[in-house]
């Protein structure tokens, strides 16, 4: 149920930002909405699923986490939910987070035997006073919840980790993390009332070292939600999100008046100068305004997302990225 509270803050947060970013972009054609955004091609998928729950006059965050649970329960995604791939020594463990209109957010991280993990964050935002729970903990609210455990290390999953171990003898050494395997599903909307939400789910990197958490479950990093001024969310390398507050710093630089495109090209900088080795790292940022502007931009190419609106239908684009295709 919407509080007082909620409901009086989200208004006036709605009118000061549309307001805001309206002053900025003067002669800017009415705002765009309902619209999704999403990364990677299985966006394409899951925006459809999020665009019917906002066609039918739907919340943002309704909408997210019913796009991302499409990726999460397909078998064939190698980076997210049921089928993803394991950790170093067999483990899939799952991050996800969700964050609201409100400024409200969930988590879940390592967490095991879940195929949906994003609906786990969303009831821990809704029904504890916490934003984040791991491991064990998060195993035994999920299970208290009526989740059901699920085995999500796939045969064909199982395949690939036997052949990475084979072929990576001295693999307990190995600290060089895995950049091929980039299929971690972030997406945001904004509905028909302009409200925004946003959701990233993934089993993280290939080949981790049991215990490591990403970018994708921590907010700011992995995700990030001002219903004044935008949403935005990341992929690629955690390590070089979390060091940057990638998202967070995604929606701050929109806050001070750049294009989602903008924002997110110069949060890419901002990692890159950080990371002297930045020409074999890939992290990638969408992003989405109030007015239903949206961004993208990646360090190296092959970055795409998945963008959905009445006027364009269901699509890719193809990210600009600091290296050259
Ligand atoms: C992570 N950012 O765990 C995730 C990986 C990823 O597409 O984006 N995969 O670091």
């Amino acid at each position: 149920m919407v509080s007082r509270r909620h409901f009086l803050g989200a208004t006036a947060a709605v009118t000061a930002g549309a307001a805001q970013l309206a002053g900025q972009s003067a002669g800017a054609a009415a705002p765009v909405r309902p619209l999704v955004l999403s990364t990677w091609r299985h966006g394409l998928e899951a925006n459809d699923a999020a665009w019917k729950v906002l066609t039918a006059g739907g919340r943002a965050l309704d909408a997210v986490e019913t796009g991302v649970r499409i990726s999460e329960s397909d078998p064939n995604n190698r980076s997210v939910g049921y089928g993803g791939l394991p950790d170093r020594e067999g483990n899939v463990t799952l991050d996800a987070c969700i964050m609201d209109e409100w400024g409200d957010c969930g988590s879940v991280a390592y967490l095991h035997h879940i195929e949906n993990p994003i609906s786990v964050a969303r009831l821990v935002m809704e029904t504890t006073p916490h934003v984040m729970l791991v491991g064990e903990g998060a195993l035994k609210f999920a299970l208290a919840n009526g989740f059901k455990k699920k085995d999500l290390f796939t045969k064909k999953a199982k395949q690939e980790w036997k052949k990475w171990q084979a072929d990576h003898p001295d693999a307990v050494k190995e600290r060089q993390a895995n950049v091929e395997n980039h299929d971690t599903i972030g997406l945001v909307a904004i509905d028909e009332k302009g409200n925004l939400s946003g959701a990233c789910t993934t089993s993280g990197m290939a080949w981790k070292l049991n215990g490591r958490v990403g970018d994708s479950p921590i907010i700011g990093a992995g995700l990030y939600v001002d219903n004044e001024v935008g949403a935005a969310t990341a992929t690629g390398v955690g390590e070089a999100v979390i060091r940057a507050v990638g998202s967070f710093l995604v929606v701050e630089l929109m806050r001070q008046g750049h294009s989602p495109q903008d924002a997110c090209r110069l949060a890419t900088e901002r990692v890159i100068s950080k990371n002297p080795d930045w020409r074999q790292l890939q992290v990638g940022f969408i992003a989405l305004d109030k007015l239903g502007r949206v961004g993208g931009y990646s360090i190296l190419p092959g970055f795409d997302y998945a963008v959905y609106d009445q006027a364009g239908g269901n699509r890719m684009v193809k990210a600009e990225s600091r290296v050259p295709q």
